[in-house]
């Protein structure tokens, strides 16, 4: 009965989800996926910041509480809709729907979502994105690709953060990429630190690439 009710709740979703790709038209939509704590808002801070001006963008920020990132992008000088699961552990394609009708879509060209801390569950759910982002700071641990292999499966996009941590842990980039490459061998993986703004060139460009990519794709 459990696995019947979870097919259906993931059947729903999808549904929604197909629906919330075509309300997204021509903006590229990144759905931002990884632990409490791996940088994805310091990482967000950065990449706004670096493209405001180049691009039209939006965030929804998925938090179990508080407003807090919300207000952090909003410093961004960025459009912001903050949505509270109050306990729920990952966005759904609903839920995203909800908080996308608070923004003026057609006026984007890329929106980011920033899931709910969790490396489980937020990579079952499709919400209607173009892309997973696999966010994951080295500080976690070399093994967490092949411990949690949904969403490193899933991601079209891998984040290493925390790069500038290295010599402070024991974290075995060659044995973390070889897990990584067994699960998924097309994803790009760009190794930074958010914090320090350092190495976010290559994302930057791998973003421009894929907004471009989706804009030829309406036209
Ligand atoms: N050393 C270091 N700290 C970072 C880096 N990125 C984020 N942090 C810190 O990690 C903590 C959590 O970051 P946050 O962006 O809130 O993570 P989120 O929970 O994934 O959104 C904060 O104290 C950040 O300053 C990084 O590249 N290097
Ligand atoms: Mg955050």
């Amino acid at each position: 009965m459990k696995v019947y009710l979870e097919q259906e709740i993931l059947q729903e979703n999808e549904h929604q989800a197909e629906e919330n790709r075509a309300r997204f038209g021509g903006v590229f939509v990144v759905n931002l996926i990884g632990s409490p704590g791996c940088g994805k808002t310091t990482l967000l801070e950065k990449t706004l910041t670096a493209l405001k001006e180049e691009f039209r963008m939006a965030v929804i920020e998925g938090d179990i509480y508080t407003t807090k990132d919300a207000r952090r992008i909003e410093a961004c000088g960025v459009s912001v809709v903050q949505v509270n699961t109050a306990g729920g552990c990952h966005l759904s394609a609903e839920i995203t729907a909800k908080a996308a009708s608070n923004l003026n879509l057609g006026a984007l060209d890329l929106l980011f979502i920033e899931n709910v801390g969790n490396l489980v569950c937020p990579a079952e759910f499709d919400l209607g994105e173009d892309c997973k982002a696999a966010v994951l700071s080295i500080v976690e641990g070399d093994d967490k690709p092949a411990k949690y292999p949904l969403l490193f499966r899933e991601a079209g996009v891998v984040v290493l953060n925390k790069c500038d941590l290295q010599p402070y842990t024991n974290f075995d980039m060659d044995s973390a990429l070889a897990d990584l490459r067994g699960l998924n061998a097309s994803a790009p993986v760009f190794s930074l630190s958010a914090a320090k703004g350092e190495g976010l060139d290559p994302w930057f460009d791998w973003l421009r690439s894929a907004v471009a990519e989706k804009k030829g794709r309406q036209t």
